[in-house]
């Protein structure tokens, strides 16, 4: 098969000091950190959207950037051009895993009945490929937010007609996961949502998700789905408010609903930033509630209101992420790479180093995480600051033996209280560029 990638050999790990720009500087798959090869740390995946769809194409202007991989775009050829380049392009990478929409694997046509077949043609085609190579799927979606039907949601929309052909792409895109071996299914609600309450239904449309998602489940499990169904939360673009607003949203909608069981969370970056939070608040909050299951690894503009799914850079940031996934023992899931090269990055050499910045940032994050870990000073720091709970009414407290009025009784024969001590956050965050700088 001819080479799509030409010029662009297999790329090597050559470490920190290395000028080459088609060469990891940190990411060394083989690596341990912590007794595990970061390859296994950070199972990471190709966005098909992004990747080997999004031409550069903007509000204000055309693609800047030739996807068409030597065959005419919207033809099933060009669909067959895509999974060549995407495998060539994850081989030459080394990453493992990819996750796709429906719509980006072919283009939609006028029949949902042959959009289905051409779903079936083209996912022989990867499974093909799958088996060949040994890259997997990390999970798969429908894309229910870029044809007009869908102006007012899937399960959110108004149109009972729209809704039905809403849940007849989600069984489509879960059987091709399933055919794919797929780990997860992914929900990210776009459209769910509203532009203004004047016209909305919230309360009836939030039920109405939920019963999409709970036959989505019940379909799923019915055709050996093991995996986990994901909400991605964000809480706005391209609808003015969207019902999964943030992790926290995201969970008491599923355990209101009776989902909780069966779903877990797909945290992004962005979305979180998008939110009001950091990146690494969404994953906590994921965590603690065991609803951490994938990531969306990309970084936000904080001078920019929307979703620019950059590639990540800030190590900061992909620090303090790999912090919350190694405390709470790694994802099930992986890190997919939702990020797009800047319009004015258009050529394939920037397709590579934009993945290589991306996979080396992460490689970044997660020694300096392993570094904080076992250095100990951030978690003694927490551990200490909570001891007043471990012994005495703080132990009868957390017991949950403790009532209202024997607090008040202690409280009144006591003096007033010490202050509780100081947070030392300036403290904590040089121990943190101490690691990180070392
Ligand atoms: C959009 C976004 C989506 C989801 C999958 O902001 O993140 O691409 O990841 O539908
Ligand atoms: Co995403």
């Amino acid at each position: 098969m001819k080479e799509i990638f030409e010029n662009i050999p297999k790329i090597p790990y050559e470490g920190a000091d290395s000028k080459n720009p088609l060469a990891f500087k940190f990411y060394d798959a083989k690596r341990l950190v912590m007794g595990k090869p970061m390859e296994e740390h950070l199972p990471f995946a190709m966005a098909w959207w992004h990747n080997l769809c999004a031409n550069g194409t903007d509000m204000f202007g055309r693609g800047t950037t030739d996807k068409s991989f030597g065959a005419e775009e919207g033809t099933m050829e060009h669909a067959r051009a895509k999974v060549d380049a995407g495998f060539e392009f994850m081989q030459k990478l080394g990453i493992t895993c990819f996750c796709f929409h429906d719509v980006d694997l072919v283009p939609e046509a006028q029949d949902i009945k042959e959009t289905n077949r051409r779903l079936d043609e083209i996912s022989d085609y990867i499974k093909e490929k799958m088996d060949a190579t040994g890259i997997k799927c990390l999970w798969g979606t429908a894309n229910m937010f870029s044809n007009p039907r869908y102006m007012n949601g899937a399960g959110s929309t108004n149109s009972a007609d729209v809704y039905c052909f809403a849940a007849a792409q989600i069984k489509k895109a879960l059987d091709i996961t399933v055919k794919l071996g797929g780990k997860g299914y992914v929900f990210w609600g776009g459209r769910e949502g509203y532009e203004t309450l004047l016209n909305t239904d919230v309360k009836f449309e939030q039920e109405n998700i939920a019963r999409l998602m709970k036959m989505a489940v019940s379909y799923g499990r019915s055709i050996g789905f093991t995996g986990d169904f994901y909400i991605e939360p964000k809480p706005k673009e391209p609808m003015k408010h969207q019902y999964d607003f943030d992790a926290a949203t995201a969970i008491g909608f599923l355990r209101y609903y009776g989902l909780d069981q069966d779903f877990k969370l797909n945290i992004e970056a962005n979305h979180a930033t998008l939110a009001g939070h950091s990146f690494q608040h969404d994953l906590r909050i994921s965590a603690i509630n065991g609803m951490l299951g994938s990531i969306d690894a990309n970084q936000g503009d904080y001078l920019l209101g929307w979703d620019t799914d950059e590639f990540p850079f800030n190590v900061y940031e992909t620090t303090l992420c790999m912090y919350e996934v190694l405390k709470a023992g790694g994802i099930t899931g992986g890190f997919n790479f939702d990020a797009k090269t800047r319009r004015p990055s258009y050529t394939k050499e920037d397709m590579f180093e934009a993945y290589i910045l991306g996979m080396d940032s992460f490689a970044l994050g997660l020694l300096n995480a392993a570094a904080m870990i076992e250095d100990g000073r951030i978690d003694a720091f927490i551990k200490e600051r909570y001891a007043s709970f471990e012994s005495g009414i703080g132990a009868k407290i957390v017991s949950g033996e403790a009532t209202l009025k024997e607090l008040s009784e202690y409280a009144e024969n006591m003096e007033n209280p010490a202050l509780p001590g100081s947070g030392r956050q300036e403290y904590l965050e040089g121990v943190v560029n101490s690691i990180m700088f070392r």
